[in-house]
């Protein structure tokens, strides 16, 4: 199967299992997590789901949403949502996750921690004996003075032997494939830390990383998942904390 048909398998699952009529939904962003959007429309459109208002986590993510008539609402006038459905850069044998890959970690991590569930979908490229090597740490710092701010993270015990990279171009992907800063849809600036070795702490790091003056979130999202589904090349898997 295509990495596409792998994504789509997941994310129309997480939909179909988890998804009710009546629900507060967080729609996630990324690759994945537009299939499990997709399939909100479709459900909608069919009349097999009802009732459902959703809550985006990226621009980009609002704006497939609005494509296919979903209802949206913010956090604003909806602050506990039933489930929110999302991807992942990386999943620890705990469900730790990175996250963060294009760019939009504060808001889904906002809008995923208010939610009674939170259903991760990921193929098993995803899966990692521990956080860091293989995928570096975004961080959403604030534009001001974002050298200094840069330094204190890096400088952090529970950082040591990272190397912290100022993300450039398109702020949804950390290729870094162009000469401006990338800015984030909150007009934040993200820092991409870069591990050879597995974090040791990935709790005590999230707390360090979090209590930095100038950070406003990371992509380390701890102890948040409840179940996260995963496709393979021998099907799909469902892994509960
Ligand atoms: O940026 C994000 O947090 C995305 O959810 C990312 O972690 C997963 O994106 P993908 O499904 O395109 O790999």
């Amino acid at each position: 199967k295509s990495q596409d048909e792998l994504k789509k398998e997941v994310g129309y699952k997480a939909v179909d299992d988890y998804v009710k009529s009546g629900m507060v939904v967080g729609l996630g962003t990324g690759s994945t997590a537009y299939f499990a959007v997709e399939r909100v429309g479709q459900l909608l459109k069919s009349g097999e789901l009802k009732d459902i208002v959703c809550i985006p986590t990226s621009v980009r993510t609002k704006e497939q949403a609005e494509s296919l008539d979903i209802p949206l609402v913010t956090l604003d006038t909806h602050s506990n949502l039933d489930v929110s459905i999302d991807g992942a850069d990386e999943v620890d044998p705990d469900l730790n996750l990175v996250k963060g890959g294009g760019g939009a970690l504060l808001r889904e991590k906002m809008v995923e921690i208010m939610s009674e569930k939170f259903i991760v979908i990921v193929d098993e490229s995803k899966l990692t004996d521990g956080l860091g090597p293989g995928f570096p740490v975004p961080v959403e710092i604030t534009p001001f003075c974002h050298e200094h701010t840069m330094r204190q993270v890096a400088g952090l015990a529970s950082c040591e032997g990272c190397k912290p990279v100022l993300r450039m171009g398109s702020s949804s992907s950390n290729v870094n494939d162009g000469d401006e800063i990338a800015v984030t849809d909150n007009g934040n600036y993200i820092v991409d830390l870069h591990f050879d070795t597995p974090i040791k702490d990935a709790r005590k790091m999230a707390e360090d990383v979090k209590n930095v003056c100038g950070v406003v979130d990371h992509g380390l999202f701890c102890d948040m998942s409840t179940v996260v589904i995963i496709a393979g090349s021998d099907g799909v898997s469902v892994k509960k904390p």
